[in-house]
């Protein structure tokens, strides 16, 4: 790692459409936190950027749905969503927002220069409009059919039960989320970033190069370019977002995912104006993009070809950790269905335990499958790994300083063969977490971490040292030097994990931060004799079984509120969408009038025709309706009913039928003749 001069990690930028949840920390967030703290205690030279993306369908579908402007929505959700990691302890050198005037500004230049370069191909092509909402029906506006696995609801940009990516055109049955409508097709001019043209650079440079790449994301990108790349639209029929920046493109905006990238530069720019370049344009400058599962092709093809179109010396990312997806307590995670742990929640009902959710949420991060979250394993992950086994040692270690020592660092007095074996171990260990974490295994990493935690409390159980104190305090002295050697270490190593807890106990072992540097670990001189102590704490606390049981139950409450919505809708008759507008011209043309049924008869050979004879106070004609199946020929005599009078005749079985009775029909079939609420003359107009 040391040919790096500088490390430019970026995690994705969240949507500001609603808070973050623990999927979103578990995938991104807390493993690009932990590797950007250790990084820095490596004493590297890192930028960490993060940022909210606000533009894109699922803003504006957020913003319907609440009744207010997509910018009232994304202030909302972006200032919720940068506290909740700022108190969580996610040190972004840069938290913005991709509705910043620097990333107007940057986006459009972006588009721009490869707009005047021919970077791009500009087309005409049909694509689907909702005449009733006169608007182009792009990505998530249009839902139908996924074709891949048959899911209802999949979007115009994706699946989210499969999580195939699609086009608006795959979808089978696509209608309109704003109105429901099928839509009709339109003609529209977009611009394609030809990623055909970089199949042959993608091939090498990710194929051919990157086969160190996790095999979630390199299989992805293989079977993607493998599949053959195909031109893809970077702008939009949307009036959200970055306008294009090209005469004659009113209405047009660029597509979420070409700018939302750019909101990685956007946000250096606006953190560094002075030396961002060196971030993004060095040779000796790492990047790394921290993504989950649904991102990979946006980082690993769709950007990087962006990078390269535009060229200027900007570096491609030298790798991209993407993790797969968490559920929880067996179901997927959901906004729409309120199925999730939010972390702003989190911090209300947890105060002042950060660390334990990050705790368990790398210890359980889905790092090569999905993988999932239960309120019991965050309890048994808090109560027997850090309150049993790191909390129990510091504690013991902490505690018996004080009650033989005053609280100062004993000299080691009285060495022995364990003592040197337990240190020999530190470093070991501390190896072997470097490389886990160089090497994107997060979870590997804790566990070595919570070795060397496993490492003192069996030191202390073989040493015994408060049995030792009744008879032998010299050797009481070396158990207890060696294990506040141990406590200091810990402090460090798990640093980059759970900050909070190492804050803490460095304040116990009253050491300042600045010892906070990874070579620090397994140093001689870590702690030394004479140092007194701070105040001895309970490192974490017991999660008890209540707090527990309320978590679960505030699931439960949320299952069954879901269920009891399917069942509602479930209940509802599907009533079918508005047709097409009509003038009231067209409307006058229609002579409907009240009528009465004189004599009523089967049509023979078939099941659903009656032949009616009415009097319509103009005349007495025959109507031949397709009413059999819903009413009897004696319960239709004598009804009054309402007829469209001046439909053209037609011939049906033989019979001329001259109008149409108005009839009320349910979707799924259920059919009842349109009457008077009174009884009226025959012949009274209808309108
Ligand atoms: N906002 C997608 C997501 O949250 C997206 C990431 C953008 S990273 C440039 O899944
Ligand atoms: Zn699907």
């Amino acid at each position: 790692m040391s040919e790096y001069k500088r490390y430019l990690i970026t995690s994705a930028l969240p949507y500001a459409n609603g808070p973050v949840h623990i999927g979103h920390l578990a995938g991104v967030y807390v493993p690009a936190d932990i590797y950007v703290r250790y990084l820095r205690m490596c004493g590297r030279d890192v930028f960490f950027v993060g940022g909210s993306d606000e533009h894109g369908v699922p803003i504006t579908i957020q913003a319907r749905k609440q009744n207010c402007s997509p910018q009232d929505i994304v202030d909302k959700y972006h200032n919720i969503i940068k506290d909740s990691f700022a108190e969580f302890g996610i040190s972004f050198d840069v938290y913005s927002r991709t509705t910043s005037k620097i990333h107007y500004k940057t986006a459009s230049e972006f588009f721009e220069k490869l707009y005047k370069e021919g970077k791009f191909i500009e087309k005409e092509s049909e694509q689907y409009y909702d005449e009733e909402a006169g608007q182009f029906l792009a990505d998530r506006y249009i839902v139908g059919t996924c074709p891949k696995c048959g899911a209802e609801g999949a979007y115009g940009d994706q699946c989210e039960k499969c999580g195939s990516t699609l086009s608006p055109d795959e979808l089978l049955n696509p209608h309109s989320a704003l109105s429901g409508n099928t839509p009709i097709k339109k003609r529209t001019k977009h611009w394609y970033l030809p990623l055909d043209q970089y199949e042959p650079w993608l091939k090498e440079w990710i194929l051919e190069s990157h086969k160190e790449w996790k095999p979630n994301v390199y299989g992805q990108c293989k079977s993607w370019i493998d599949g053959g790349l195909l031109p893809r639209a970077v702008s939009r029929d949307l009036d959200w977002g970055v306008p294009v920046p090209v005469e004659g493109s009113e209405g047009k905006v660029l597509y979420v995912w070409f700018d939302a990238p750019i909101g990685y530069i956007s946000n250096t720019i606006e953190a560094r104006p002075d030396d961002w370049e060196l971030f993004w344009k060095s040779k000796d400058t790492k990047m790394v993009h921290f993504i989950g599962k649904d991102n990979i092709v946006f980082h690993c093809i769709v950007f990087p070809s962006m990078l390269k179109a535009y060229g200027d010396g900007y570096i491609l990312p030298e790798n991209v950790p993407a993790n797969e997806f968490l559920n929880l307590e067996g179901d997927k995670i959901s906004t729409s269905r309120n199925w999730a742990i939010w972390l702003h929640e989190y911090l209300r009902d947890f105060p002042g335990q950060q660390d334990l959710l990050r705790y368990a949420l790398c210890a359980n991060a889905p790092e090569t499958k999905d993988n999932d979250f239960t309120w019991k394993d965050f309890q048994s992950r808090c109560n027997s790994e850090l309150v049993a086994i790191y909390g129990n040692f510091v504690n013991r270690a902490i505690v018996l300083t004080h009650k033989y020592f005053g609280g100062i660092v004993p000299e080691n007095l009285k060495p022995e063969a364990i003592d040197t074996e337990t240190l020999a171990q530190i470093p070991i260990i501390k190896k072997n977490i470097q490389d886990y974490l160089e090497n994107y295994k997060f979870r590997e990493a804790l566990k070595e971490a919570m070795n060397m935690a496993r490492l003192g409390n069996k030191y202390l159980t073989d040493t015994e040292p408060w049995k030792v104190a009744k008879t032998d305090m010299e050797r009481t002295a070396s158990i207890l030097n060696v294990s506040l050697k141990i406590c200091a270490n810990l402090a460090l190593a798990f640093a980059p994990f759970i900050p909070f807890s190492t804050e803490k106990l460095l304040q116990m072992l009253s050491l300042p931060k600045e010892l906070l540097l990874w070579d620090n670990i397994a140093k001689e001189d870590i702690i030394l004799p004479g140092h007194k102590l701070g105040e001895a704490q309970l490192l974490f606390t017991k999660v008890e079984d209540e707090v527990i049981d309320a978590q679960l139950q505030r699931l439960e409450n949320i299952r069954k509120e879901n269920a009891a919505k399917v069942k509602d809708e479930e209940q509802k008759p599907l009533v079918l969408p508005q047709k097409e507008e009509c003038t009231f011209d067209d409307f006058e043309k229609m002579d409907i009038r009240t009528a009465t049924v004189l004599e009523a008869e089967r049509v023979p050979k078939t099941d659903k025709l009656l032949k009616l004879t009415i009097d319509t106070g103009i005349d007495t004609r025959v109507i031949v309706s397709g009413i059999a199946e819903y009413y009897t020929p004696e319960q239709m005599v004598g009804k009054q009913i309402c007829i469209l009078a001046n439909l053209a005749p037609r011939k049906i079985r033989g019979i001329e039928s001259k109008g149409m009775i108005l009839m009320a029909k349910e979707p799924d079939g259920k059919m009842r003749i349109v009457t008077p609420e009174e009884r009226l003359a025959n012949g009274a107009n209808v309108g």
